[in-house]
């Protein structure tokens, strides 16, 4: 896919794969944060944070699509590695998340699976060739 097309916005409010892509590995950090504070300190409050600003000042739109991919990808497999090393009772611990309230580290783990599909399904409409 040619970088241009990676960093053409579907429509004018919508992200472009690459802003996806960078958003992707922003949200690898704050989950990967977030699991070692509840783990350091369980029941510790979780901050939200607004994904629009981080985009902004993080430059979204100007970083290349495959070094967020790659970024994403190293952080992906040490998180995978340091989830792996938990014990099944460190699942069950939890933070409280200044909107949702009470979240388990397990509930985080289906929340990061569900946030990766809708954005993986995202990125396959914007590159569907156009019928
Ligand atoms: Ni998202």
């Amino acid at each position: 896919v040619p970088a241009s097309k990676l960093r053409k916005r579907p429509a004018p409010d919508k992200w472009s794969v690459g802003e996806i892509l960078a958003h992707l590995v922003d949200a690898e950090i704050v989950i990967a944060w977030r699991i070692r504070s509840i783990l350091g300190a369980p029941g510790t409050p979780i901050q939200a944070y607004d994904q629009d600003a981080w985009a902004a000042v993080g430059n979204y739109a100007k970083r290349d699509p495959r070094k967020s991919i790659e970024q994403f990808r190293a952080m992906r497999e040490a998180n995978l590695a340091f989830y792996k090393s938990l014990r099944p009772e460190q699942w069950k611990q939890s933070g409280m998340h200044a909107e949702r309230g009470e979240e388990s580290l397990e509930r985080i783990a289906r929340m990061i699976a569900g946030h990766d599909i809708n954005h993986i399904l995202q990125i396959e409409q914007i590159l569907k060739p156009k019928k």
